[in-house]
């Protein structure tokens, strides 16, 4: 059985200037800084954790070109899964294309969150929709398991490849750092949010504290670095796992020698469970919160219960003074 897992063909729908958005801090968050503009590197996290968690060997394609992905295709896959987000779908259908001409036989198999644009599936959704064998809505993991006849619920391994920060766009200081991932979805269910209406408005637990914690430490003997990134909508949400989690962070000798710190995501609400100085002990650095409006008191009700009992300005001021970098997402929407 061989099995190719891929993420869009080249080139992507460029940002701005031209630039294509796998730069994300560069071509988004920092855009426009000039040497403040940070490029990052980010790998297709979804696809390496499918392909590290079930039996047949797999390869796996990040960004390639349409040349190479054809000439893998050619190579001949019984299976050919790719992820996708919405801005890419018409890449995902020129590669359903390649695939059927080269390999008719291949059975296709989509994933993440761009699959939601099948909600509503007319005209070339409804194309691509019928050249896909199957659709996978959620977690790929248990998915792929169920279809080969594996243990959907056995324990996840995680060893996704090392992202970075370039400052100053010099390759000679790029910070490489762990990805890691706790839980997948929220069940906050704000209706403007793809993430969790993707995950069935649900949280999937992927890693318990003690299997994050002794990920962390595979990391730390094996590479020089100090600090992680923990994908996880709202990762604060669930106060016994970060209490758990941050207790065994903060009494390792390693990562007290390495000064390991980590940045996550969360909520107003989330955060005001806490006193500040427990998360910085528990090793956090920096967190990214969804202000969603600066007029959040105007906005529909399953925005502003995400603020209840909070000040945010408060929480932003508190979270700075105590060392812990913040960085906030605002939507903006016209008033119609
Ligand atoms: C990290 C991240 C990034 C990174 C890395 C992206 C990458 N190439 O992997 C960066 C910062 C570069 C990025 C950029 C962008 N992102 Co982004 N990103 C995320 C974020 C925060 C986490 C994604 C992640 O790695 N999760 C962890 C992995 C394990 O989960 P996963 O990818 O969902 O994979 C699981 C399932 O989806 C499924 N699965 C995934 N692929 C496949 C494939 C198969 C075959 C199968 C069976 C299953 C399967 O199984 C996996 C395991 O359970 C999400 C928000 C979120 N909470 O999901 C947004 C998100 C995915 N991004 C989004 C968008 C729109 C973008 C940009 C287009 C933004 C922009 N305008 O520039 C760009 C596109 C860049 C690009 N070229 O891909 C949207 C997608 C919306 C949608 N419905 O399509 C999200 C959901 C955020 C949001 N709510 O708006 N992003
Ligand atoms: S709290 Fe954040 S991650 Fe959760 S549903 Fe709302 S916007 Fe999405």
């Amino acid at each position: 059985m061989r099995i190719l897992l891929s993420s869009p063909i080249k080139p992507y729908p460029s940002f701005k200037d031209g630039r294509d958005n796998l730069h994300f801090n560069y071509a988004n968050t920092t855009y426009g800084q000039d040497i403040f503009s940070i490029p990052t590197r980010m790998h297709s996290h979804g696809l390496h954790l499918i392909a590290q968690n079930i039996r047949p060997p797999v390869t796996v394609l990040e960004n390639p070109t349409e040349r190479i992905f054809t000439r893998e295709i050619q190579s001949g896959y019984d299976i050919v899964g790719i992820t996708f987000v919405l801005p890419f779908f018409s890449k995902v259908l020129e590669m359903a294309r390649i695939v059927r001409a080269h390999s008719p036989r291949t059975r296709i198999v989509l994933g993440g969150p761009g699959v939601q644009c099948f909600s509503h599936a007319t005209g070339k959704e409804a194309d691509l929709l019928a050249m896909a064998d199957d659709v996978c809505r959620g977690d790929g993991i248990a998915f792929m398991r169920r279809m080969l006849g594996e243990d959907a619920d056995a324990p996840i391994r995680q060893d996704l490849p090392l992202g970075a920060v370039i400052p100053l766009r010099f390759k000679f200081l790029q910070q490489e750092s762990i990805t890691l991932i706790s839980a997948l979805g929220c069940t906050n269910s704000c209706e403007f949010c793809a993430a969790s209406a993707f995950f069935g408005h649900r949280r999937t637990q992927i890693a318990t504290p003690r299997e994050l914690y002794e990920t962390i430490l595979r990391y730390l003997r094996k590479y020089q670095i100090n600090s992680a990134r923990i994908l996880d909508d709202n990762f604060l949400v669930d106060k016994s796992y970060v209490r758990e989690f941050g207790e065994l962070i903060r009494n390792d000798s390693l990562c007290q020698q390495r000064g390991f710190t980590y940045s996550t995501f969360a909520n107003f609400t989330a955060i005001s469970q806490y006193d500040v100085v427990d998360l910085v002990r528990w090793g956090i650095s920096g967190i990214l919160i969804g202000i969603e409006s600066k007029f959040v008191e105007s906005l529909p009700s399953y925005v502003r219960r995400k603020l209840q009992g909070t000040n945010a300005i408060r929480t932003i001021q508190n979270l700075l003074d105590n060392g812990i970098f913040v960085e906030g997402s605002l939507i903006e929407q016209k008033p119609n």
